[in-house]
């Protein structure tokens, strides 16, 4: 453990970087996503904070474009903490040789904790300890900070980061119910890509701050403000805020939404509809296939199928 130069965490929740646009982006994603990582690690290091990232550094496990590893070799300078989540992973839950986050690790760009490496010093004379649970890495049910504990002094804070399915009201799709930790006093989890409620189990908060990009269009992210989560350590006061980072509004990032009034349209005005898809050019043909979804049942089976096919064919879903 050492007398470290840090008053306090910058936590940034997944990045999600990729080398092409996503879904309904229309603005030049990958360098607006690497923008704002930069800030916020130029953020943490002005203001003395300890930057620890929740997972999801990359939208793709693998092939990611060499320039962008290259500038976050560039951007990544310091001491930064990460986890690993499901996105950086590609199909077994364990980080391996080929993803390309590891890269990133054993250039010391980053550094992965969990329960066997944990990162442990001191910040305005209060020990500070920041452990983590990867994606599926079991979240621990207690922590023992017994040999971190001084007499005379206030206990250690401890920080568990996680990128898990977790319970929080406002997102359904978890399964992990929060509950006290004995011996952790702040838990914050990625994977939720919106900022939802704190949840307190006993002495254990648990923190949802969401992503510092936006992803989809759909109106929970809408109203998701990319921001980090600052966390100021005192010797026997914890002080926790958001930084909002700086970001083009959702009309300026997002393609409008214009398939709702051609729901119930015919054929021709299906076909129009399709023009107008592309004319948007999303990379990735979110528009298309979510049109598609929409207005092909009514087509005979035979000509539903002909039309996935071609839709296969210039999308890569
Ligand atoms: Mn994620």
């Amino acid at each position: 453990m050492s007398d470290s130069q840090y008053t306090g965490l910058l936590i940034i929740g997944d990045p999600h970087l990729e080398g092409r646009q996503p879904g309904f982006r229309k603005d030049d994603y990958p360098n607006v996503i690497l923008d704002k990582l930069e800030w916020s690690l130029d953020y943490a290091r002005t203001h003395n904070l300890l930057p620890a990232i929740l997972g999801d550094l990359f939208d793709k496990p693998r092939d990611n474009p060499t320039w962008m590893i290259g500038r976050l070799i560039e951007i990544l300078q310091g001491e930064i903490l990460s986890i690993y989540g499901n996105h950086d992973v590609h199909y077994q839950p364990e980080l391996t040789n080929d993803d390309t986050l590891s890269l990133l690790v054993k250039a010391g760009c980053l550094r992965i904790v969990s329960a066997e490496s944990l990162w442990s010093g001191m910040m305005n004379s209060r020990t500070v300890i920041v452990g983590g649970s990867s994606y599926r890495q079991k979240i621990p049910k207690q922590f023992d900070t017994a040999e971190y504990s001084k007499k005379n002094e206030t206990d250690p804070f401890v920080v568990w980061l996680t990128h898990h399915d977790i319970l929080i009201p406002g997102y359904d799709e978890g399964r992990i119910k929060p509950v006290e930790i004995e011996g952790v006093d702040l838990l914050v989890n990625g994977h939720i890509h919106r900022r939802l409620e704190t949840v307190t189990k006993g002495n254990t908060d648990w923190l949802t701050p969401g992503n510092i990009s936006r992803r989809s269009r759909s109106d929970a992210t809408k109203e998701h403000v990319p921001s980090v989560l600052r966390i100021d350590i005192e010797s026997s006061s914890v002080e926790r805020s958001y930084v909002e980072i700086p970001h083009q509004s959702f009309d300026v990032v997002f393609h409008d939404a214009i398939i709702d009034s051609a729901a119930k349209i015919e054929s021709s005005a299906f076909v129009a509809g399709l023009s107008e898809l592309q004319a948007r050019k999303t990379n990735s043909g979110a528009g298309l296939t979510e049109f598609l979804r929409k207005n092909v049942d009514q087509f005979e089976p035979k000509i539903i199928e002909e039309i996935w096919k071609l839709a296969e064919e210039v999308t890569d879903e």
